[in-house]
């Protein structure tokens, strides 16, 4: 259309044309594209029509001029309107809608463990209890020879506990041929403490352990454990049961009972295994608690003194007791879920059923 010479009637074609094209454009780019067509500095119609007054018999060159002068001002008017029209401010495709109603954010919340173990250290910080931690890379000093467990103890062998290929040197206080290992229990932790702490002693230390189990129903080889030791004057069995029971009835239900099991763990003697009655049946015996009316959460028993003299205290003026639960054991019970492993699958369905 650009080849019409000037004239009134080219005035309107071109006019019209434009309007036309104006219409069916579909982006603010075709739309630009579209007027640089008519009024842009070059090679449009109009800068065409301006170029011709040069070449143009000297008694056409007026006419010409005005002609080129009202097709750029009709074509200008139209474009003002267009753009004033708001058709440009369009909308980029990925632009935000600020109408819509909002995305809610989906909410975390605290994985299952980390509820249980965080009831566990609420109910005994209420009993003032401090929270200690340590070390899940571990020497085997602290780990079993200062437990009373000398170098032959089945527990130390390779079948049970994950040791590093090469030893982590400069933290244990002794040998530095000692191998270094996950831990295979938080009582570790009560030698590292009792170590740089003289009595009275009053801590619990949760954490993970690590040992090499099969992940089965009930056992992974990666689990939490919360650790209890007291130790002064004067303590006696009688205030590990009660302290136990007094846990028991606060984390399960207010009627449930405890009872002590003959056990061995060469760090305590006597020693015992906790159970407690099933909440579920009461006692009388259920799915849950495998028809026995009780279920077992862990180990405990009173400090042996050679625990005392590994770490120097003297173990004619104090008595202590200790105890390890099982975080997993806790959590299963609490909420009767019918397979550890659930716990680490992180599928939300599951998780998504815990109150935060
Ligand atoms: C111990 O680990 C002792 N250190 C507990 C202890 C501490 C006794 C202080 C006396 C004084 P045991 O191996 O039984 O004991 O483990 C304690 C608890 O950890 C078990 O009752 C169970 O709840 C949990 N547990 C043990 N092995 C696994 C496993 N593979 N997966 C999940 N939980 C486990």
């Amino acid at each position: 259309m650009s080849d019409l010479s000037p004239n009134q009637d080219a005035v309107a074609a071109h006019v019209s044309a434009f309007e036309a094209a104006l219409a069916q454009v579909k982006s603010s780019r075709e739309a630009q594209t579209l007027r640089d067509h008519y009024l842009g500095r070059k090679n449009s119609v109009v800068a065409g029509w301006m170029q011709q007054i040069g070449a143009a018999p000297p008694d056409q060159k007026r006419e010409i001029g005005r002609l080129a002068n009202e097709l750029k001002q009709a074509i200008e008017a139209r474009w003002t309107a267009y753009t004033e029209s708001g058709a440009l401010t369009e909308r980029p495709a990925d632009a935000i809608d600020v109408t819509l109603p909002g995305r809610a954010p989906r909410l975390g919340r605290r994985h299952p463990l980390t509820l249980a173990r965080e009831r566990m250290e609420e109910i005994f910080a209420r009993m003032g209890f401090a929270i200690v931690e340590g070390p899940e890379a571990e020497d085997e000093w602290h780990c079993f020879d200062a437990l009373n467990m000398p170098a032959e103890h089945p527990a130390r062998d390779m079948q049970d506990t994950l040791y590093l290929a090469e030893p982590i040197k400069g933290d244990t206080g002794k040998d530095d041929d000692l191998r270094t290992l996950l831990r295979t229990h938080t009582s570790a932790v009560q030698i590292r403490y009792m170590q740089a702490h003289t009595p009275p002693v009053r801590i619990i230390v949760p954490g993970r352990v690590y040992r090499r189990d099969d992940l089965d129903l009930t056992h992974s080889p990666a689990f939490g454990q919360v650790e209890g030791l007291v130790v002064g004057e004067g303590i006696t069995l009688a205030d590990l049961k009660g302290t136990l029971l007094a846990f028991a009835r606060e984390m399960f239900s207010p009627t449930t009972r405890v009872r002590f099991r003959a056990s061995f763990f060469p760090y305590t003697e006597p020693s015992a295994e906790l159970d407690v009655s099933c909440w579920q049946c009461d006692g009388t015996g259920c799915g849950m608690c495998k028809k026995t009316g009780w279920i077992e959460l862990g180990g405990c028993g009173m400090v042996h003194p050679a625990v005392f003299e590994a770490v120097g205290y003297d173990a004619e003026k104090y008595t202590g007791f200790a105890w390890g639960l099982g975080i997993e054991r806790v959590a299963i019970l609490r909420h009767q879920v019918s397979d550890i492993r659930l716990f680490y699958e992180n599928d939300l369905r599951f998780l998504e059923q815990f109150p935060y």
